[in-house]
C-alpha cells in the first residue's frame, strides 16, 4: 500500500467504547504510548451509534458502569434502573473527561487494514485517510455487535422516504409525527424502539419474522438513600461481581425447574416476572440444559403474551415457538402493549414474506403496505463480524477471514489472541464469554489482564507473544464442548450466526462462566503465559 507513516506508538487500539476508554487508561498508566482509533466523531461505542427512539441498556445501570475507579462509582450518579443511551453516552464522556483521555484518541479515523510486518515485527494500522500508524501491539476494541446488518431486500433504492438501521441512528432527533413507519426485526431494538415509536407515528406496521421471549424491564427511578447505600457498598458489589458467573451479583437459583410443584414453579416464574429484569432468567439452572424445564418457562411467557394481547389472533402470532433463551433474553417497556393500539400493525413474515421494498412502501407476498419511513432494527454480524471488516493480516500475509474460514473455523486462546497473529489483543473476541456477561465487568477483566501481559513482556524484554497452536485448539474445543452440552446451540440467532444469510453456522461464546474463565486467565498469566510463545527478537533474527 502507498501509504505514510504518520505515527508510531505502542499500542494502537480500536474503539473509543467502554473497551477502548479503559485499555487506553490502562496502557498510559503503565507508561505505554497508546492512540485509540475511534469512527466517529466522540467516545461511547456502542451508545454514541445506538440512538433509536427507546434505546437502553437491560442490565441495571448501578451494575453496569466501570469498577477500577472507586472514586468514579462514587461520583456519578444513575437516575434510574435501565439507564438510556443518552444516560450511558454522557457517562462515558464524564469518563473520557474525567481521565483525560481525548488527547490520545483519534476521532473520525477508521481503520480500514492491519498488517503485521514480519521484518519489523510491528504492526502498520492502515486509516481511511490512507496514511498509517506503527505499532507494537494491535488491540481491537470494537464490540461484538457493532457490524450493521442491513438485509438485501430487493428495491430499497427505489423507496423514496428515509430508512433508518437502529445501530446508525442519526444524531438529531427523527420525527415521526404524523407518518406511516415500517420496522423490520423484533430483537432488542426493535422491541424498545416499537412501543415509543407507536406512540408518535401514525401508524406503525411491524415485519416480524420471529416472535421473542421478552420480559418486562420494570424500569424506575432510583431513590437517594438505595443509591448513597449501593455506593457505601462499593467494595463488596465489585468484589461479588468480578467474582460470579456473569458478572453481575446475582446468586443464580442452583434448582431444576423440573424439581418444584407446578404451583410452586408458577409463584417462582410470577414472582421473577413481576421483579423485572434478567430475575426470570435466573428462575432455576436448567432452563438451557433441560428441554422440560425450558418448555416450562416457555409456556409461562406465552400464557402472559395471551393475557396481555387483547387480540388472540395477534397475540398467537407473537407467541414463540421455539425454545426460550435460545436468542438472547429481550427486555421491555409495555411491548406486547403496544399492539392493542390502534395505530399498530403486525405482519408475520413468516406467513407472507417480504417480496420487495417499492418506491412507496414494503410489498409482501399479500399486500402492500404504504410508508413513509422504514427502520431496519434487523440487528448484526456478530462476533466475527466486526473483526472481518478490517483487513487484518498476520503471518505470511493470511488475513483473519481466511485463518477462520469465514467464520466456520474460528479459533482462538482465551478469546484474546490468535496464533499466527503476534500482539494482537482482542477484546471481547469470539470465544470469551463477554457477550453473555455484563459486559462492563468483561471488558474491565479482558483490558487488566492484557495491560498485564504487556506488561510482562517489557519487564522481561520479550517482543512478541503468540499462542501455541496447540493452546488455542484446545481452547476452542473447549469453548464448543460446554456449548454442545446447552441448549444455545440449536437456537436461529446471532449467537450462532444463523440471523445472516450464508454466514456459517458455530456457537462462539465461551459458556464456562465468567468466575472460571477469569480464574483461568489469571493461572495462565501466573505461569508465565502458559500456552503462549513468548520471542525475544535477538532469537528471531
Ligand atoms: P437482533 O437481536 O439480532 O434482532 C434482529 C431482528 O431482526 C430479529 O427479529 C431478526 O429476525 C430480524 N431480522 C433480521 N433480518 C431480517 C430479515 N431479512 N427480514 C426480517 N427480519 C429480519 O438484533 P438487535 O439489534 O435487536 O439486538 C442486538 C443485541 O443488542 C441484543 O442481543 C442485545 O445484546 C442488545 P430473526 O430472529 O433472525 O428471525
Amino acid at each position: 500500500m502507498n501509504s505514510q507513516t504518520i505515527k508510531e506508538v505502542d499500542a494502537v487500539v480500536l474503539g473509543a467504547g467502554f473497551a477502548g476508554l479503559y485499555m487506553l487508561h490502562q496502557l498510559r498508566s503503565k507508561g505505554f504510548s497508546t492512540i485509540v482509533c475511534e469512527a466517529g466523531d466522540g467516545v461511547g461505542g456502542v451508545w454514541y451509534w445506538n440512538r433509536y427512539p427507546g434505546a437502553r441498556c437491560d442490565i441495571e445501570s448501578i451494575y453496569y458502569n466501570y469498577t477500577f475507579s472507586k472514586e468514579l462509582y462514587e461520583e456519578w450518579t444513575w437516575t434510574s434502573r435501565f439507564p438510556e443511551q443518552a444516560e450511558i453516552l454522557r457517562y462515558l464522556n464524564y469518563v473520557a473527561d474525567r481521565f483525560q483521555l481525548r488527547t490520545d484518541i483519534q476521532f473520525n479515523t477508521r481503520v480500514t487494514a492491519a498488517h503485521f510486518d514480519e521484518e519489523r515485527h510491528k504492526w502498520i494500522v492502515y486509516l481511511n485517510d490512507g496514511q498509517h500508524i506503527l505499532a507494537k501491539y494491535f488491540i481491537t476494541g470494537i464490540g461484538c455487535l457493532s457490524a450493521a446488518n442491513v438485509p438485501n431486500i430487493q428495491g430499497l433504492q427505489q423507496f423514496s422516504g428515509n430508512w433508518y438501521h437502529t445501530g446508525h441512528w442519526p444524531h438529531e432527533k427523527v420525527d415521526f409525527t404524523g407518518k406511516r413507519v415500517g420496522i423490520i426485526g423484533t430483537g432488542s431494538s426493535g422491541i424498545q424502539a416499537i412501543p415509543v415509536i407507536a406512540k408518535e407515528a401514525e401508524q406503525l406496521t411491524v415485519f416480524q419474522r420471529t416472535p421473542q421471549y421478552t420480559i418486562p424491564a420494570r424500569n424506575h427511578p432510583y431513590d437517594e438513600n438505595f443509591i448513597t447505600e449501593t455506593k457505601q457498598n462499593f467494595e463488596a458489589l465489585k468484589q461479588s461481581m468480578r467474582n460470579s458467573i456473569s458478572g453481575t451479583p446475582f446468586a443464580q437459583n442452583q434448582q431444576s425447574a423440573m424439581e418444584d410443584s407446578d404451583d410452586k414453579r408458577m409463584a417462582v416464574f410470577e414472582e421473577a416476572w413481576a421483579q423485572g429484569g434478567f430475575a426470570f432468567a435466573a428462575t432455576y439452572d436448567d432452563l438451557l440444559t433441560n428441554e422440560q424445564s425450558n418448555e416450562k418457562a416457555a409456556e409461562f411467557i406465552r400464557s402472559k403474551i395471551r393475557q396481555i394481547v387483547k387480540d388472540p389472533v395477534v397475540a398467537e402470532k407473537l407467541c414463540p415457538k421455539y425454545m426460550y433463551g435460545t436468542k438472547r433474553q429481550v427486555l421491555d417497556s409495555d411491548y406486547f402493549e403496544a399492539y392493542n393500539r390502534e395505530n399498530v400493525v403486525l405482519v408475520d413474515v413468516k406467513e407472507s414474506p417480504i417480496k420487495k421494498i417499492t418506491e412507496t412502501g414494503i410489498q409482501t407476498t399479500d399486500e402492500h403496505y404504504d410508508l413513509d419511513r422504514i427502520i431496519f432494527a434487523t440487528g448484526y454480524d456478530g462476533m466475527t463480524g466486526p473483526l472481518f471488516k478490517i483487513d487484518i493480516r498476520g503471518r505470511n500475509g493470511e488475513t483473519l477471514k481466511e485463518k477462520w474460514e469465514d467464520g466456520a473455523s474460528v479459533q482462538t486462546y482465551l478469546g484474546l489472541t490468535t496464533a499466527g497473529f503476534p500482539n494482537l489483543f482482542m477484546i471481547t473476541g469470539p470465544e470469551s464469554p463477554s457477550v453473555l456477561v455484563n459486559m462492563p465487568i468483561a471488558i474491565e477483566q479482558h483490558v487488566e489482564w492484557i495491560a498485564q501481559c504487556i506488561d510482562y513482556l517489557r519487564e522481561h524484554d520479550i517482543d512478541l507473544v503468540e499462542p501455541h497452536k496447540e493452546a488455542e485448539e484446545a481452547w476452542s474445543k473447549h469453548c464448543r464442548e460446554i456449548a454442545n452440552t446447552t441448549l444455545y446451540v440449536k437456537g436461529d440467532s446471532w449467537y450462532t450466526g444463523a440471523n445472516i444469510e450464508g454466514k456459517p453456522r458455530s456457537f462462539l461464546i465461551y459458556l464456562g462462566g465468567f468466575d472460571y474463565y477469569t480464574k483461568h486467565c489469571h493461572e495462565v498469566a501466573q505461569n508465565n503465559y502458559e500456552g503462549f510463545k513468548l520471542m525475544r527478537l535477538k532469537s528471531i533474527s
